[in-house]
């Protein structure tokens, strides 16, 4: 058996975030983002009728939850701010909210818990989507003002912020394979679309270094990290194409403050470059403190059969690859490959000087998980501790060998509603019962923890 450590003041923590947690999404002065309308409008999208009003219904019950935090020993906890609910129409302040979000993050810290707020976690206004959402450029001093008054409102109870949860997500899910709202296909609108959101993303970093001179600020991006079939020409080209939009799309910008040349070049080959302005370069020179990596499972590529120039879709950049040894999760069907978390971790200390980062989602979604209850009413959810020491072992070594992460987030604290699947995926180290009032129920993955976090580490 061997003692895994981590380094001091390692974080030991979970994320979420609003839209999948409050509940009371048209009450309390918020107004509708794009799920509400959604949900209204096309309801038999959603896993089991599930839309974003019936969530874990933290607005009524965060004091009991920050308790929670405290009793399986989270040190740290990620959550989001409703843009919808601190600004119902862009510009004025709702004041229910700020008593809200202040009280929250107030009974965050008397938890000894410490708060790392995001803003925008795949939750646009409607007021905002109906003049374009993020294909118009003005949606980037709208999120600007949006941050700056979040910052300035939380700024003495928060010093350590987020601007964005997955960018890409909104980019592919809602301009390139319909599942997200406006569930438009076009490529060249998804690129203007992450453009804007990238710009979006630097200008709230400059409203921050004006605002909280002291605090730091992060983005937090999903890493498929890609793989390739081969070390073929083609089988490489595929990977590089895959490298640059899904990685480093975000990442570079956000660390070094310039798009790399290689993806200025694959997007005007397959022309796709966005409408740019002459101050956008300045802007994206506004750099991160940190950087948060939600991992959940790799991308295999391989070349496109039919290579298509100009790309119509991803898919004629690179192809999906069905690796023969993959081992799958048989609960959610995602690819398990903790080896990737080594493999990240050397990625951020060897091209990304090395800069903080800590993993900010990593988790083993479940379906059906009440099979796995005992007579107690307990979720004996030993495969997810196994996942997540496999995961541990991983990061722990690249830690070991000098990667500069300074802590480990699982999604998530308690069972929580999410977009599509509604509460089909379960992921807390709570579980919530629907059928009864949104009651919590402690897995054995909470306890399990518990320990980790007060040891700082485990035997392995
Ligand atoms: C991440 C998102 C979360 C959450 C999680 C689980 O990518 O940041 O918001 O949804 O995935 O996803 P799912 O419930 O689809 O398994």
């Amino acid at each position: 058996m061997t003692k895994k450590q981590f380094p001091k003041g390692f974080l030991w923590g979970a994320a979420t975030s609003a839209p999948q947690t409050e509940g009371h999404s048209l009450e309390n002065g918020k107004t509708k983002t794009t799920w509400d309308y959604w949900y209204e409008t096309a309801p038999e999208k959603f896993n089991a009728n599930e839309g974003p009003n019936n969530t874990s219904n933290l607005y009524e019950m965060y004091q009991e939850d920050c308790k929670r935090m405290q009793e399986i020993g989270l040190n740290s906890y990620r959550t989001s701010i409703s843009w919808a609910r601190l600004l119902p129409d862009g510009k004025t302040i709702n004041k229910e909210a700020v008593t809200f979000y202040r009280d929250y993050f107030k009974q965050i810290k008397a938890n000894g818990v410490t708060p790392i707020i995001n803003l925008f976690h795949f939750d646009m206004p409607m007021w905002l989507m109906d003049k374009g959402g993020w294909e118009a450029r003005e949606a980037v001093d709208a999120f600007a003002f949006y941050a700056k008054t979040a910052f300035e409102t939380f700024g003495d109870l928060v010093t350590d912020w987020t601007t964005f949860n997955e960018p890409i997500v909104h980019v592919e899910m809602g301009y390139l394979y319909g599942y997200h709202y406006p569930a438009i296909v076009d490529f060249k609108k998804a690129v203007q679309v992450g453009y804007h959101t990238l710009l979006a993303h630097a200008a709230a970093v400059r409203e921050f270094r004006q605002v909280l001179p002291t605090g730091k600020i992060g983005i937090i991006l999903n890493i498929t990290p890609t793989y390739t079939r081969s070390d073929e020409k083609a089988d490489k080209k595929a990977g590089l194409a895959s490298d640059l939009l899904n990685t480093k799309s975000f990442l570079d910008p956000a660390v070094h403050g310039t798009i790399p040349q290689a993806l200025i070049d694959l997007l005007a080959e397959n022309e796709l470059t966005p409408q740019t302005q002459a101050e956008d370069k300045e802007l994206l020179q506004n750099t991160v403190d940190f950087i948060g990596l939600n991992y959940y499972h790799p991308r295999r590529v391989q070349a496109p059969k039919n290579p298509h120039v100009p790309a119509v879709m991803p898919e004629d950049l690179y192809a999906p690859y069905d690796w023969p040894e993959k081992r799958i999760n048989p609960y959610r069907g995602w690819e398990i490959y903790p080896e990737a978390l080594y493999d990240v971790a050397m990625m951020m200390k060897n091209e990304y000087k090395n800069l903080p980062w800590f993993v900010s989602e990593n988790g083993m979604g479940v379906a059906d998980e009440e099979r796995f209850m005992d007579e107690n009413g307990m979720i004996q959810d030993d495969y997810r501790i196994e996942f997540m020491v496999e995961h541990l072992n991983y990061l722990h070594q690249g830690i070991t060998e000098g990667s500069n992460c300074f802590g480990y987030h699982t999604w998530t604290f308690i069972d929580c509603w999410s977009w599509l699947n509604g509460y089909r995926n379960r992921y807390g180290f709570y579980r919530v019962d629907l059928n009864n009032h949104y009651k919590r129920t402690l897995k054995k993955s909470g306890l399990w923890f518990k320990e980790v976090s007060k040891n700082n580490g485990y035997d392995a």
